[in-house]
């Protein structure tokens, strides 16, 4: 364990938090909503600094990557999303051919990313062939793949268990899948934003049974939008609960809601806000390697604060990233492998690059 720092404390409910994490006990409700309510910034952020580096020193992962969403034609109609075309006569429906597919594996990258639509005429067999093909194109890429959603829908159209479709991929060259589709684990929220999509016990049976075939996930909470604080940490105490169980989650990723078109608030989440919620996810998660600073959705310059509150990945290069920029986020659409270590070293940290799996393929 690395030396406790000695932190000067204005908000005195954070430092009864402080005592409990000093202690090593267990963050409960009470102290998740006492971290999102502080104004005291600067202690917070030495209290998610600490409990980060004890995990992992001084270094921040990234990937060389690229985001690939084969089709946005979707039969989900989420209040949220910008990027979901509907499956009859929008004008910003896409599908990619084979070629375009293809041409998304390159020989710079190391992971590829590949989230889409669920779409109303694709068979369950084009989706595993879009795994199959980019393995045989490439064999030493790491495929991170399919949120929950799509595994549960792939389910349902190809008439089998969700252990059968995780198999199927798996032999196609699937390595893991990313934390996508949770949202928050709200009834309320679901009913009002995506009462079409799977709720939390759908989302949780395609992760326990992912962990339970030893295929490793991320997981996600969607937050800036209707969502109270009470919601944000009960939705992260059951992703802890999940962990305890079954250990397969590498890495959290909470969403910062794009407003684009959607409007379903006046403004975006301030950046207070966004390393609030970076740290309560620290501090809360005794059992999660990685928060990630998803820099597409905060901008880049929150993403770098980030790396002061907790958080210990900064996703990767991305290349062509649309869900976000479809909900018009400022973020530039990818960066190079220079620009991440230039983040990384401006705060003061130690870039490290990983695959999908977090293997570390180098140290900078
Ligand atoms: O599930 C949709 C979200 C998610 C908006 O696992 C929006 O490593 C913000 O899950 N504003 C997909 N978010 C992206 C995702 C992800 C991203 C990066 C890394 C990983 C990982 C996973 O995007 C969806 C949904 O929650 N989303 N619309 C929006 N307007």
């Amino acid at each position: 364990m690395i030396e406790r720092p000695e932190i000067a404390f204005r908000d005195p409910e954070l430092e009864r938090v402080w005592g409990r994490v000093a202690r090593g006990e267990r963050l409960d409700r009470a102290d998740g909503l006492a971290i999102l309510g502080t104004w005291d910034l600067a202690a917070l952020g030495r209290m998610a600094d600490h409990v980060a580096r004890a995990r992992h020193g001084e270094r921040v992962y990234f990937t060389l990557n690229r985001q690939l969403n084969p089709t946005n034609i979707c039969v989900l109609d989420c209040a949220f999303c910008d990027f979901a075309a509907r499956p009859r006569n929008d004008p910003k429906a896409y599908e990619m051919d084979w070629d375009e597919i293809l041409a998304h594996v390159t020989d710079d990258i190391t992971e590829i990313h590949i989230v889409g639509g669920l779409h109303h005429k694709w068979r369950y067999d084009r989706y595993v062939e879009i795994v199959r093909r980019i393995r045989e194109k490439s064999p030493g890429i790491t495929i991170k793949a399919w949120t929950a959603v799509e595994i549960d829908f792939f389910a349902k159209i190809g008439k089998r268990s969700v252990e059968q479709v995780l198999a199927d991929m798996v032999e196609a060259g699937l390595d893991a899948l990313p934390g996508g589709g949770a949202e928050v684990f709200s009834e309320r929220v679901r009913e009002a934003l995506f009462k079409h999509k799977i709720g939390e016990r759908e989302w949780f049976a395609v992760h326990d049974a992912a962990h339970r075939m030893g295929i490793p996930t991320n997981c996600t909470l969607l937050y800036g939008h209707i969502e109270t604080y009470e919601e944000r940490v009960d939705h992260v105490l059951k992703l802890r609960d999940q962990q305890d169980r079954t250990g397969g989650f590498q890495a959290f990723i909470p969403l910062e809601y794009q407003v684009g078109t959607t409007n379903l608030v006046e403004r975006q989440a301030s950046a207070v806000e966004d390393l609030r919620t970076i740290a309560m996810s620290r501090l809360v998660f005794d059992n999660i390697p990685h928060v990630k600073s998803y820099w597409v959705m905060l901008g880049e310059q929150t993403a770098e604060l980030a790396l002061n509150f907790g958080a210990t990945d900064l996703d990767g290069t991305i290349g062509i990233e649309k869900i976000a920029h479809y909900a018009l986020a400022a973020s530039e659409a990818g960066h190079t492998r220079e620009h991440l270590l230039r983040m990384i070293r401006a705060a003061g940290k130690v870039p490290v690059e990983r695959d999908a799996l977090y293997r570390e393929l180098a140290v900078y």
